[in-house]
């Protein structure tokens, strides 16, 4: 095979992936290799390979040159592999037990071969057969305190900080955000996608200038606060989980922005996944979404007390002032969140797999609504409680 000495990109095929792993050396000589495709998100190729001899298994991810959501129409860099590698070795030196471990990359492959997370099931997945991740919302608040209080300019000199804003800088995959989270939803755009009965709901969202106001405000703050290395995508369908073990995977929208983003992105996500439920058998995933601000606040403060690279953080006052403005952008991302999740482009199958029509359809207008609340209230509201009792008792 040629492809490792060429270094010029092709998509992977099983049989080249194969090969290329041979190439790598990454198995013993005995091994026995086989390969699978099983890549389900938007955007990449992901190749499980394993050895049948030795019982071990890798990941590639190969990004392709286009949104495989849309298809080749969508064309979309491929240094977003390199963004992916580089943040996860980044993030990896604060929270090593909460990423994949990177064992190799090529630029020119646009490949980042990793860590084989395949005893661990997709958090989305495992939530929606009904699967309790104990530990999920503790590992995710301790996962964003570190990784973001740890790139901030709380934690790093100013060139250093600046300089990874430089490497980490991520137009191309900003630009789906700052359209699909901030913009389309909110307007009659052709990316949209809702069921006809969401139509009334729809327009009096696209009618609601407060609320677009409010959702500019927001995009605003996502396009300029450069404050920490974000994941940039921390939905539940980024993130492995077992009882006791969370590993963060696919940073390809890492950039520098706003702290509440990443929370904002993981809470929003659980927001839609209690409103697929039940209201009886909600309760534990608002535990978990309370308890992921417990985590990220007492963890984010623990970091503070310590850090002593800039002087204001002795201040009294600042911290509060800090958490109170990641505490209000985190409900503004959650409420766009839950909005174009539910109207626009790139949907969840929390809400789309419920195949009663009238719940879904019920369940779609609960998101629409605590999502317009959330943005709107998200400078009145001090603690995620009132935005659980919008959707219901506390029940068992
Ligand atoms: C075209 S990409 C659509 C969505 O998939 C990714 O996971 C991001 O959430 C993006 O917004
Ligand atoms: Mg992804």
């Amino acid at each position: 095979m040629t492809i490792l000495q060429k270094k010029q990109y092709e998509p992977l095929t099983v049989e080249t992936a194969v090969n290329l792993t041979k190439e790598l050396d990454l198995f013993p000589e005995n091994s026995i290799l086989s390969c699978r495709e099983i890549g389900d998100g938007n955007l990449n190729y992901v190749f499980h390979i394993t050895d049948s001899i030795n019982e071990k298994g890798i990941i590639i991810k190969q990004a392709l040159p286009y949104a495989k959501v849309v298809g080749e129409s969508w064309p979309l860099t491929l240094k977003r592999s390199t963004i992916e590698t580089n943040a996860l070795k980044k993030h990896g030196e604060f929270v090593p037990q909460l990423v994949p471990e990177v064992y190799h990359s090529d630029e020119d492959l646009a490949i980042t071969v990793m860590e084989d997370l395949s005893h661990l099931t997709i958090a989305r997945e495992g939530l929606i057969k009904g699967q309790s991740y104990p530990k999920l919302s503790s590992h995710i608040g301790e996962y964003i305190a570190r990784t973001l209080f740890s790139t901030s300019d709380f934690a790093l000199h100013p060139f250093e900080k600046k300089r990874l804003a430089v490497e980490f800088s991520n137009p191309e995959l900003c630009k789906i955000t700052e359209d699909l989270i901030f913009t389309d939803p909110f307007f009659d755009h052709e990316t949209n996608d809702f069921e006809p009965e969401l139509r009334e709901d729809v327009e009096a969202i696209w009618k609601n200038n407060a609320l677009k106001l409010e959702a500019a405000k927001l995009k605003l703050s996502f396009i300029t606060d450069a404050e920490a290395l974000l994941h940039g995508d921390l939905h539940t369908g980024s993130i492995f989980a077992s009882e006791t073990e969370t590993k963060v995977i696919d940073p390809e929208f890492a950039f520098y922005g706003p702290i509440g983003f990443d929370i904002g992105l993981f809470i929003g996500n659980l927001f839609l996944h209690a409103v697929s439920r039940e209201e009886a058998h909600r309760a534990v995933i608002f535990e978990h979404i309370e308890n992921t601000w417990t985590v990220f606040h007492s963890v984010f403060s623990e970091l503070w007390e310590q850090s002593n690279l800039e002087v204001y953080t002795k201040v009294e006052g600042y911290k509060e002032y800090i958490l109170q403005k990641i505490f209000s952008d985190t409900l503004g991302f959650a409420g766009c969140e839950l909005i174009r999740r539910t109207i626009g482009l790139s949907h969840v199958k929390d809400l789309d797999g419920i195949a009663d029509k009238d719940k879904r359809i019920a369940a779609k207008k609960q998101a629409l609504a605590l999502g317009e609340a959330l943005i709107l209230n998200r400078n009145k509201w001090n603690s995620l409680t009132v935005a659980i009792t919008l959707l219901g008792e506390k029940t068992a």
